[in-house]
């Protein structure tokens, strides 16, 4: 027989005091898949303040077309049955894409040449050997003034299975409408579907609290990677934003590639809802009673803030010399501000230079090379840095006063050195 006795004091006080958002067995009293995320908490999204930056993980006008196409916030949450997870944003006339990484060592390489929603993303999967790839297993999708989400969901290589709501594997609704305000895309996925291909899942029957159910196992401590993108609505088009912000940036070309290598992972399993294990024992159902937001954190913390670089110090291996001669100038450079070779961020950052060789009169002489990619570390190259004193045709030019001049693309900072041609 069960004794009830009144709540303590602090019982009562604690009933009274809001409570936080949390993931429990059943949140579908809370969430309503309607494209509105109005209802989800502060608790549950992906991006808060990046403290030591004071700014936000996230921003609202990050987008390289603009406030109109911005991917805001991501919130994510679970119950018993179902992800739900909510991109809010807008995307004025174009996409909204939401990657899931839900199974380690599988998923896609690439959006491109998807036989459905193919899309010039490719997806960071240097890092499979220690965890560390993103390789999407499944995403929810929309387009501006649709209502129903798709769910494409990878099968293998580059084909996937592009399901419509109303088919029983997933809920979700979107209300995106040009540039208003508050508009989101919903998804209720159950897990049964975010691990339809996992081989190391598996539905079981289990009794909680008196309760049995059917839930899907997995192995326990597992962990989710999510990373939302804006995205053109035509195959092979690329997309101006994302969030977390990937290390490479976007940029406004609507074909260019965009290569997606950041995500936010959520632990989903530290501790136990299955009985008969110590409380800190995780247990492969996803955890009751958290915060979603305190599980989260990231590949390269956002915001990834991009480093506007000027030239310096452009320095010649000799004054003049003589290409008759067989002789060639090399040149050196120096990039401010100078990066941290210690910081993983600063040793992804790349810089695109251009080095060219003009006569003094202004006239064009040569292209040494056009938007040549170097990392921000290490931007010399000394088999490039060079000039033999030849113009574009390969004749070597005249005796007389020449000026180099090293450009970054597309920013324009640039430098010169005259250099003297002797015979
Ligand atoms: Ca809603
Ligand atoms: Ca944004
Ligand atoms: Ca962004
Ligand atoms: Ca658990």
């Amino acid at each position: 027989m069960i004794r009830r006795t009144a709540p303590s004091f602090l019982a009562l006080l604690l009933m009274a005091s809001p409570s936080p958002a949390e993931t429990a067995r059943d949140l579908s009293a809370r969430i309503h898949v309607d494209g509105f995320a109005s209802e989800w908490t502060a608790g549950e999204r992906l991006f808060g303040l990046n403290a030591g930056l004071n700014l936000p993980e996230e921003a609202t006008d990050d987008s390289k077309w603009g406030p109109n196409n911005d991917i805001n916030q991501i919130r994510v949450t679970w119950d018993a049955h179902n992800l739900y997870i909510a991109g809010e944003g807008k995307t004025w006339g174009n996409n909204m894409v939401l990657f899931i990484d839900a199974i380690p060592g599988r998923g896609m390489y690439t959006m491109s040449g998807l036989n459905s929603w193919s899309r010039n993303f490719t997806f960071d999967i240097s890092d499979v050997a220690v965890g560390r790839e993103f390789m999407p297993d499944l995403f929810p999708a929309t387009w501006d003034g649709n209502s129903t989400p798709h769910l494409i969901i990878h099968q293998s290589g580059t084909q996937v299975s592009d399901q419509l709501v109303g088919g029983g594997l997933f809920l979700a609704a979107a209300s995106f409408f040009q540039d208003q305000d508050g508009r989101a895309m919903e998804a209720a996925i159950p897990w049964s579907t975010v691990f339809a291909n996992d081989a190391d899942t598996r539905d079981t029957v289990v009794t909680i609290g008196g309760v049995r159910d059917t839930l899907r196992w997995f192995p326990p401590g597992r962990r989710l990677k999510i990373a939302g993108v804006i995205t053109a609505g035509g195959d092979n088009t690329g997309g101006p934003d994302s969030a977390p912000d990937n290390t490479r940036g976007h940029t406004t070309d609507g074909n260019a590639f965009v290569y997606l290598d950041n995500y936010a992972e959520i632990e989903l399993d530290l501790r136990r809802e299955l009985p008969g294990s110590p409380d800190s024992t995780s247990d492969g159902i996803a955890d009751w009673g958290i915060e979603p937001k305190t599980r989260v954190s990231f590949k390269y913390p956002p915001p990834i803030v991009g480093v506007r670089f000027a030239l310096a110090d452009l320095a010649l291996s000799r004054p003049a010399f003589a290409p008759d001669r067989g002789e060639k100038v090399g040149f050196r450079f120096r990039l401010d501000p100078p990066l941290d070779p210690d910081r993983p961020l600063d040793a992804l950052r790349t810089v695109d230079l251009t080095a060219n060789v003009f006569d003094l009169r202004g006239r064009w002489v040569r292209n040494l090379y056009i938007a040549d990619r170097r990392y921000g570390l290490t931007p010399l190259d000394p088999l490039w840095d060079v000039w033999d004193g030849r113009d574009e045709s390969g004749h070597p030019v005249p005796p007389g006063v020449y000026v180099l001049r090293v450009v970054i693309e597309p920013n324009l900072s640039r430098i010169t050195r005259p250099v003297v041609v002797v015979r």
